[in-house]
């Protein structure tokens, strides 16, 4: 038996997230068109016929702009230290830039073993891959190089295959039933962020939380009420997420109900209001209250 701990690291909306969904077969990661979508270290458990698997998606490595981009990234140059093997996923359909570079060295620097990930492929033809292969190959001694697409699956077994036969030899870590360590409060405002993220645009995807209020599950009524507050950080966003007449608040929240109901199995109320709370992204106690985790320190493995 094999088993261990695999980090999914990469530039934002590399398709981290979406390949975390892909090999658990469930949606564990919300995902978006924007970058900067995972904000926290999202662990899905995986078990196969030798071995099992858990997978750490973390927040694209960026460069931080307010307190909370600091603690993504510090998630993420956390996970690829602690982990057995780490991915590093890139987006073969976008240039290369700065961006890319630091994130090799950042991979360089961890000293964990790495495979790559080239994701998209759908994207591009075939020919294409290869130079960029090529370019890696010359840059860092990874393991391994795999062609994929998140989306449509293309090669995903076969990095899985990967994955296990370099893990350590290992018995299992978790039971065989247990999915994820993530609440079901956590689940219900990312299931929310991720229709403020498909209806907004510029920088409201980046300014906007969502906090749970009150979860009251079902009781003499079958209906489990949520109520929730879409935190932007100015007050000119306000009127941008409320819309004319209330019409954004009510696509997202109606969009929103769909999936939670989705994801619960059960019927949902769901109640939406939006707080301004200034600056936000820089207030550790909102940062803490919200479970973004803090830094824990540079620490070596
Ligand atoms: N065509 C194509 N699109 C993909 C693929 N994988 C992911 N995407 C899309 O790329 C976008 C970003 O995907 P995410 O999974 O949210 O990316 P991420 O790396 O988790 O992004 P962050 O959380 O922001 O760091 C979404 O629109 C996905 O649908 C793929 O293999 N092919
Ligand atoms: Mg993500």
């Amino acid at each position: 038996m094999k088993s261990g701990f695999v980090a999914l690291v990469g530039r934002p909306n590399a398709g981290k997230s979406t390949l975390l969904n892909r090999i658990v077969g469930h949606k564990l990661a919300i995902v978006s068109d924007k970058p900067q979508t995972t904000r926290t270290r999202i662990a899905g458990v995986k078990n196969y016929p030798d071995g099992q698997v858990v997978f750490v998606d973390t927040p694209g490595v960026h460069k931080p702009t307010h307190r909370m981009n600091v603690r993504m990234v510090d998630i993420a140059l956390d996970a690829m230290r602690e982990v057995d093997v780490l991915t590093l996923v890139v987006d073969v359909s976008v240039k290369e830039g700065p961006g890319d570079r630091h994130l090799l060295e950042l991979v360089k620097q961890t000293r964990t073993p790495a495979i790559l990930a080239l994701n998209k492929v759908d994207l591009i033809a075939k020919a294409k891959v290869l130079p960029i292969i090529d370019r890696y190959r010359q840059a860092h001694p990874f393991l391994e190089f795999v062609p994929i697409s998140a989306l449509d699956g293309t090669n995903v077994d076969t990095l899985e295959r990967l994955f296990l036969q370099y893990l350590p030899e290992g018995e299992a870590l978790y039971p065989a039933d247990y999915v994820s360590d993530q609440s079901e409060r956590f689940m219900v405002s990312e299931i929310v962020r991720e229709q403020v993220l498909r209806f907004t645009r510029d920088e409201l995807p980046f300014s906007t939380a969502v906090v749970v209020d009150k979860y009251e599950e079902p009781g003499a009524d079958p209906i489990t009420n949520l109520y929730c507050t879409i935190l932007v950080d100015r007050e000119s966003q306000k009127p941008i997420v409320v819309g004319r007449g209330g019409s954004m608040i009510k696509q997202i929240g109606t969009a929103a109900r769909v999936e939670l109901e989705r994801y619960l199995g059960a019927r949902v109320y769901l109640d939406l209001h939006v707080k301004v709370k200034s600056e936000w992204r820089d207030d550790e106690r909102i940062l803490n209250e919200m479970g973004m985790e803090a830094a824990r320190g540079k620490r070596s493995k």
